[in-house]
């Protein structure tokens, strides 16, 4: 017979001994994988867990996790990093696991994280998990949430997914320094029942934004609104990957914007919808169509689309700004101005004198000038008819007929039915 004494000391021994499993949990820390590579990485097939249709990070990848006693354990370093931002240019940015952003995190509705933070930066930090119903102390505001976590430290968030969505996690310490270097992630919170708004191809990245000054490494941090490099997942074209679609597939992109400013995201060849915000799913009902899509800053969106045609579909921010290189914008604008006569007399002065930009600015793009060292051109992109004239917030989605569902290599430039292409007309 079990007397109320012995329940209550079997029961607290039970609690005593869990209490030491936790501890010992927590002190064998997880592995922390690092990405060297700035290359779009295959999708994570969840090796454990509820089953899920893993997503695609845009010139990034997803960090692997451990099973731990019912609970995904994951490990984030803060740490400098070098990123590629396209090739010919590298940037000294702070991030997470060896890459700017970090790596995206993934899990399903329902699922309990551990997630271990540790410090390797010069300076605190924390992280705020944008967008997630938790605890108050998990929240990641330093000062107000928790105490900072100092450099060497290491500290412990655990929170349950209430919901599915797109989510963002940032620094909220220092924060205007530590995003102007690059210190963000995505969250993808897939549905508990894998019937729920499934699509064939799932694609995330970040809006990002820095300052580097021609010739130079590391952004200016106090740059406000002027920035120069205008990135996803801190890629400017051409180095951001095409989007590869099977013709026929369902395809959801989901954005998150952390930079200081709007952008309305605008894809060509199809009608989207968005479905999805970091506030929850958007009913069926209260959706429309739509060509492009503004995303605030601090907003995450998803749309989703049947890709139906096929083809090399752009996709950009339709500020124009944002579609171009490193640029000084205390230019006079030269249109219309005759400079002959006058490029002689300068020659006198200066021989390498040059007149640019009194027909528009597309010869930039078909010249090749002199750059200081670690600097992007301008005006770039080649494609079957000549210069793209794009940089910044650019890229390609490549719609194929016949790409088997895995298949993300860039399969080349689209090749137009004859009769299908703009053409010349000719008297
Ligand atoms: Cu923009």
């Amino acid at each position: 017979m079990v007397t109320r004494r012995d329940f209550l000391r079997t029961s607290s021994a039970a609690f005593f001994v869990a209490a030491l499993v936790s501890k010992a949990g927590a002190a064998s820390l997880p592995e922390a994988p690092s990405m060297q590579s700035a290359v779009t990485q295959p999708p994570h097939a969840p090796p454990n867990g509820r089953p899920y249709n893993p997503v695609v990070t845009l010139n990034g990848w997803t960090l692997p996790w451990r099973m731990k006693n019912g609970w995904k354990e994951y490990h984030l370093i803060a740490e400098p990093v070098k990123r590629e931002i396209a090739p010919g240019m590298v940037a000294n940015l702070w991030g997470y696991n060896g890459q700017s952003p970090g790596p995206t995190l993934e899990c399903v509705e329902g699922d309990r994280l551990r997630i271990f933070v540790t410090n390797k930066l010069p300076e605190h930090t924390t992280i705020h998990w944008h967008g997630i119903l938790l605890p108050n102390g998990m929240d990641g505001v330093g000062g107000l949430n928790q105490p900072h976590i100092k450099p060497g430290q290491t500290y412990v968030y655990e929170f349950e997914m209430k919901k599915s969505g797109t989510f963002m996690y940032h620094p909220h310490a220092d924060e205007m320094v530590q995003m102007a270097m690059g210190m963000m992630g995505s969250i993808v919170v897939h549905p508990k029942d894998p019937r729920f708004m499934p699509v064939d191809r799932d694609f995330v990245f970040l809006l990002n934004a820095y300052d580097v000054d021609p010739g130079s490494y590391t952004p200016k941090i106090n740059t406000m609104t002027d920035f120069n490099l205008w990135t996803w997942n801190s890629r400017t074209f051409p180095g951001i990957d095409p989007l590869v679609v099977g013709l026929g597939d369902r395809v959801r992109i989901r954005m998150g914007n952390l930079t200081m400013t709007n952008h309305p995201m605008h894809l060509h060849g199809v009608d989207f919808e968005v479905t999805c915000t970091d506030g929850g799913w958007v009913p069926k009902s209260a959706r429309w169509p739509e060509v492009t899509v503004d995303i605030a800053v601090g907003q995450m969106r998803a749309v989703e689309f049947n890709a139906n045609a096929a083809g090399d579909w752009a996709f950009h921010c339709h500020k124009s700004h944002h579609t171009m290189g490193p640029m000084g914008h205390n230019v006079p604008t030269m249109i219309g101005v005759d400079h002959r006569g006058l490029v002689s007399k300068i020659n006198q002065l200066v021989p390498a004198y040059m007149v640019m930009g009194e027909r528009g600015m597309a010869d930039m793009a078909e010249m090749e000038m002199p750059l200081p060292e670690n600097t992007l051109p301008m005006m770039t992109g080649r494609g079957p008819y000549g210069a793209i004239e794009m940089g910044g917030m650019f890229t390609v989605m490549k719609v194929r007929e016949g790409l088997k569902s895995d298949d993300y290599k860039d399969p080349g430039w689209y090749k137009a039915p004859p009769g299908t292409v703009a053409y010349e007309h000719k008297t």
